[in-house]
């Protein structure tokens, strides 16, 4: 399938303070376009039209020549759930009965699991992601990190909820201080909604 550059699902100031108009300016106008450009540059005479994203990511994972297409896929697929990760007025801990359950079972509650998010975020050496993600073999939710483009989708996990730790997603707001920017998307951003809606569904398995 060909990339196609979603619109954000809010207007660019509505996560202010937290994340300025700028920053969304820069982070999906360009930083996100770019992946959606370069990714269809290199999918050109692949033969990849009828596959999903989520196909074309597996699949181009799983094949060390095309690492440079993975990435543009990859940051593809991250970006179009991270805007809907986050509204105006998110974050906090006040989510839906079920999901909170379930973060309490798997993760030690609901502090742990800010601790543990934030920790994997702040470790994470570079540019990258942390997730909050189901494992689709035991079915328990898991708190992962990863480098670059790739996600938890490509290692038999279903991501639920992810924060960009690139530069490019803090800097104009934050500058270096990468800790306060995931404590802002935890307590002020998250759009919890969105996170239980991709837990009801349940674990997803893409073939390559
Ligand atoms: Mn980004």
């Amino acid at each position: 399938m060909t990339l196609t550059l979603p619109a954000l699902p809010y207007a660019y100031e509505s996560l202010g303070p937290f994340m300025s108009r700028e920053t969304l300016e820069f982070h999906h106008d360009k930083h996100h376009k770019a992946y959606v450009d370069k990714g269809n540059e290199l999918l050109v005479g692949l033969g990849w039209d009828q596959l999903s994203l989520e196909s074309m990511m597996v699949k181009a994972f799983a094949d060390p020549s095309k690492a440079g297409l993975f990435n543009q896929l990859g940051q593809h697929y991250n970006h179009i759930h991270f805007w809907n990760w986050m509204k105006g007025n998110g974050g906090g801990m006040k989510m839906p009965q079920a999901l909170e359950k379930k973060i309490t079972e798997d993760l030690g509650g609901l502090d742990a699991f800010r601790n543990q998010f934030i920790q994997a975020g702040l470790t994470q050496f570079g540019s990258g992601w942390c997730w909050l993600s189901i494992n689709n073999a035991t079915g328990k939710l898991e708190i992962s990190k990863t480098a670059n483009g790739e996600n938890p989708l490509v290692h038999g996990k279903t991501p639920i909820l992810g924060c960009d730790v690139w530069e490019h997603s803090y800097y104009i707001d934050y500058r270096n201080a990468r800790q306060k920017y995931l404590e802002a998307f935890v307590d002020n951003l998250i759009n919890w909604d969105y996170v239980a809606e991709l837990f009801e569904k349940g674990p997803v398995s893409i073939a390559a």
